[in-house]
């Protein structure tokens, strides 16, 4: 195997044994195949477009594949072989269709390629991992690429499980991805195919925070409770905003209580949500605690997504508690579907809370939360009196992953350090390294501003906008914003793109640097956009500026 897609990868090279996050090597290789499969689905649906009406099908099973093999989604392997064979028939109904059109199809889109069988799979799938491509420049550019729509696709999945989709958006995915191992793209083409998928980025985060906001009212400044009640609970991980609806109103008057985890902590301050009794608050800390913070909830955990870590040792007993849905998925544990129109049944899970008992407390309190665009926008007159004022000096953009390396430390110790005229902006769970500090107010405004999921990054960007619109700023980067982001999977990759694309410059990146930037491609990112990595607080507290 070989996988250098996230920030913990095995020193900071690539996982060549195991991965760090607990995949397997076959694991790892069925993901490769998946990948595989994708591109050579994606190039039909491309080659297609335009001569013939690609089934919409096509394109959503492409865009859910790649989530299914974004970091901590899907350790099934059994689930990944099902999808590699359903990408096969889509491809050959695609590929008689390109037939009965008299359209040539080019070797590359693999005609009659199929796999039998879980040991032929993982045989093949030696040939088409990270490592097929030779020149490390390219193959960089082409993992940059792959792990931006990666990303991507999380967004454009949960947008369209509320039953909002964009075509254009589904179309570029299939033909970047058809692009990619192009021969004749040489660098300056990947360069550019990497700009275009932030281009598209900033789309699809856009589609999802209208599809989230349209459906369930813009999140609200809410003191978000991170105690516990004296009933049977279910936890619910994740990004995906239609299965808590689900789950809230299939246990409404059950007498089981509902707790976020991790990622769904936003989820508490939409009105929508916020109207339900049964939701009680939030559960614990970041994805990578659940090894301990599942043992003492005590009931049934439903992912709707990543970030899953597969349970090792005396924590492996909860694991019969875990249910998984959409993209994420773990052998041996339950995985709920949805029928025709979107409707997942939870009955399961709700009888199983039943005979569980309530979660242990672990901490209480509040936590601030619901400062997503509308919410921010909504005080921009008090935000920029105090900006005019001296009151805020400057605002330091804080979003991004939470992850296990010890060196994350980093983020608690700049969050404390920071002056107090200093505002964090913050989306993603890279907020659980400080958002429990208590740092206090300007003005009636939280020094954490949460504007959610790292799903609702696009929410920085927008404020960001207006402060340039409010100040009539010609450069972006002439706000009083520094980027100080932490990262770990492929949505960070694709909000870094995202980013770049709005033009936003000098954003630090740590605790590390990804190690898929080969010297050169890190080398253009540094003179185009003045990417930089991290160094000590103090030392980085100067370069930013802050005093
Ligand atoms: Fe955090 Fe994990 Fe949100 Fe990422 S919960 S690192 O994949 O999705 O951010
Ligand atoms: Fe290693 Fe990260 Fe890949 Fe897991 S996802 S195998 S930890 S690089």
């Amino acid at each position: 195997m070989f996988c250098y897609q996230c920030q913990e990868t095995a020193m900071n090279k690539g996982c060549t044994i195991r991965g760090v996050c607990g995949k397997t090597p076959e694991t790892a290789k069925l993901q490769d195949l998946l990948i595989y499969t994708a591109k050579s689905v994606a190039s039909y649906c491309s080659l297609l477009d335009g001569k013939y009406e690609v089934p919409k099908e096509a394109y959503v099973w492409v865009v859910n594949s790649l989530f299914m093999t974004i970091t901590n989604a899907n350790f099934d392997d059994d689930a990944i072989i099902k999808e590699i064979e359903k990408g096969q028939s889509c491809r050959e109904t695609l590929e008689s269709k390109a037939k009965e059109l008299g359209i040539q199809v080019p070797d590359k889109y693999l005609q009659n390629l199929k796999f039998t069988g879980k040991e032929n799979m993982i045989a093949f799938a030696e040939n088409v991992g990270v490592l097929r491509t030779e020149n490390e420049d390219i193959r960089s550019l082409r993992e940059l690429v792959t792990y931006g729509l990666k990303g991507m696709s999380a967004y454009v999945e949960h947008a369209s499980n509320l039953g909002k989709e964009d075509m254009e958006v589904y179309k570029f995915m299939a033909k970047a991805l058809a692009d990619l191992d192009d021969e004749s793209f040489g660098l300056d083409g990947l360069v550019a195919l990497t700009m275009e998928v932030g281009k598209h980025g900033v789309t699809a985060m856009a589609l999802l925070d209208g599809a989230n906001t349209g459906t369930y009212g813009n999140p609200e400044a809410t003191k978000v409770n991170i105690g516990v009640r004296n009933n049977p609970g279910i936890l619910i991980s994740g990004h995906d905003l239609r299965d808590l609806e689900q789950l809230l109103e299939q246990t409404k008057g059950t007498g089981v209580d509902i707790y976020t985890h991790s990622e769904m902590l936003p989820a508490n301050s939409y009105p929508a949500f916020k109207k339900y009794d049964n939701l009680v608050g939030n559960y614990g800390g970041s994805w990578w605690h659940q090894t301990k913070e599942f043992i003492s909830f005590n009931g049934p955990v439903l992912f709707t997504s990543n970030c899953l870590v597969p349970p090792r040792g005396s924590a492996a007993d909860y694991l019969d508690r875990i249910y998984t849905t959409n993209s994420a998925g773990m052998h041996g544990c339950e995985h709920i579907l949805k029928d025709a129109e979107g409707k997942k049944d939870f009955s399961k899970i709700i009888e199983h809370a039943k005979k569980c008992a309530s979660p242990v407390e672990i901490e209480n309190g509040a936590i601030d939360g619901g400062f997503a665009h509308n919410q921010i926008l909504a005080v921009a007159d008090t935000v920029v009196e105090a900006i005019k004022g001296g009151a805020i000096k400057k605002f330091v953009v804080m979003a991004g992953c939470d992850a296990r390396m010890q060196d994350r430390k980093y983020y608690t110790e700049f969050a404390e350090k920071l002056p107090k005229d200093t505002v964090i902006l913050t989306a993603g769970c890279a907020k659980y390294r400080y958002n429990k500090l208590n740092l206090g107010e300007i003005g009636g405004i939280p020094r954490v501003l949460d504007a959610g999921q790292c799903n609702d990054s696009y929410s920085l960007a927008l404020v960001a906008m207006k402060l340039q619109e409010v100040f009539g700023l010609d450069d972006i980067n002439d706000l009083p914003i520094v980027y100080n982001i932490a990262w770990y999977e492929q949505k960070a990759c694709l909000v870094l793109l995202a980013l770049l694309h709005l033009g936003v410059k000098n954003i630090h990146l740590g605790p590390t640097l990804p190690a898929f930037l080969s010297p050169a491609v890190t080398n253009v990112l540094v003179e185009n956009f003045g990417i930089a990595g991290i160094t000590s607080v103090e030392e980085d507290m100067k370069i930013f500026g802050i005093e």
